[in-house]
Formats: C-alpha cells, structure tokens, sequence
C-alpha cells in the first residue's frame, strides 16, 4: 500500500498494459483516455505513461496511472520494469490472431507473475471484436483460459469507449475492494492489539497494587 491509501478515500493504482505487438494495446488506451480511435498505423505515441482520475461509486478517488509498453513487446525483457509493483496488469491479444492468444499462456502470463513480484488484479481483453467475421479465437477460449488463472475477462474494441472503459472499470473496483479488505483486517488487529495493551495495563496496575 503507497501512502496514499492509508487515506480511506483516494488512492494510486498502476496498471499495465501487456501482449503481443499490433494486438490493440496503444489504442485500447488512447481511446479509453481521449476517446478516440485513431485506426491504420498513424499512432504515434511520445510517451508511455498516461494518467486518470477516477471517481468510484463509494466515492474513493482513483488516481489511475496507465503504463504501455508501446514497441518494446518486441524486446521482451524491456518489460519488466514496467511491472515491478503493477496493481493490475491488463493482458491483451487479438481475436484475429490465435497466436497473440497462445503466447499469454506460453509466455506472458509466467513473465507477469514473475516480475510484479506481489499481489496484483489480472485482466484478459480479447481485442479486436469488432473483427468477429475474422475471428481465430472463441469467446469460451477466452472466458475459460480466463477463468483457470484468476482473471477478470472481457472482449473489447478499441474503435468505441463502452467496453474498454467497462472492462477497466471491473479491475479498478476489484482493486478497490481488496484495499478496502486489506484496511478493515489492519483496522482489527489494530483494535485487537489496542484491548491485549489494556487489559496488560490493567493486570500491571493490578499486581502493582497487590504489592503494596
Ligand atoms: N478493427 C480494429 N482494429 C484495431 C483495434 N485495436 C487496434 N486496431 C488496429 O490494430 C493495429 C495495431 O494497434 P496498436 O494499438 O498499435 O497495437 P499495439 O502494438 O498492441 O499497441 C492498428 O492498425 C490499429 O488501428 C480494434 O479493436 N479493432
Ligand atoms: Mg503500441
């Protein structure tokens, strides 16, 4: 937990981004930040690292800071700075492209697990379902590979908003909840510890006195 979450009402949450090159990763963020799909090859992206601020339905305010590997899936072993202390971290791959899916099992799901080194929330986008006429990977593939490592699954389209901005929406709430889960067990030891001092208190006081 970063000091901010101490704060009951605001917190940091890093995501990242991770799949096979040309799967949809840089559009599924731009569109979900500037809601636009920019489509063709014409991405041009600066910088790696986007931020939003989220406001959830219990009113805790998200600082969502979003990290893509824009042109490095290539060099694999570049990505692993940008997992060390991922939150949650967003697989994608291309339903067009069976081996985008085949390499989340063969290699991206090991290498995530290795390197955020702790807790974190998994998704699994299928992008691309726009193009389900040229579909290589069904829709039960995904729920259930989905399914065997833990992980909140969702097909999506980088050529609209909805399901993109749904699908990291259900990952920042399972975030936020595990915080909320991980404060209340704090709050209680906490509490439990406070009624072991008092009662140690009281028995000191107690045998102080019988000693007069
Ligand atoms: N039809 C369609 N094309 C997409 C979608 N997402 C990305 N693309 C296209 O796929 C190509 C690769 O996308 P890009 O975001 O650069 O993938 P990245 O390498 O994973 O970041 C580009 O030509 C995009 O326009 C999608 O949901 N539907
Ligand atoms: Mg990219």
């Amino acid at each position: 937990m970063s000091k901010k979450d101490e704060n009951e009402n605001e917190r940091e949450c890093k995501l990242v981004f991770v799949g096979e090159s040309s799967v949809g990763k840089t559009s599924l963020i731009i569109q979900y930040i500037k809601n636009i799909f920019e489509g063709g090859n014409i991405l041009t992206v600066g910088a790696d690292k986007f931020s939003k601020e989220l406001t959830l339905e219990d009113s805790t305010k998200i600082d969502l800071v979003i990290w893509d590997t824009a042109g490095q899936e290539r060099f694999r072993s570049l990505n692993t700075i940008f997992l060390k202390g991922a939150n949650i971290v967003l697989m994608v791959y291309d339903i067009t492209n069976k081996q985008s899916f085949e390499e989340l099992r063969n290699f991206w799901y090991q290498m995530v697990v290795e390197k955020v080194n702790g807790k974190f929330i998994l998704g699994i986008a299928g992008n691309k379902s726009d193009l389900y006429e040229s579909s290589q990977v069904t829709l039960e593939e995904g729920q259930n590979y989905a399914k065997s490592v833990n992980a909140i699954f969702s097909e999506t389209t980088a050529i609209n908003l909805n399901s993109i901005q749904e699908l990291i929406n259900s990952l920042v709430r399972e975030y936020n909840e595990k915080i909320l889960k991980i404060q209340k067990k704090k709050k209680e030891e906490d509490k439990s510890k406070t009624l072991i001092n008092e009662k140690f208190e009281k028995k000191k006081k107690c045998c102080n006195n019988s000693n007069k």
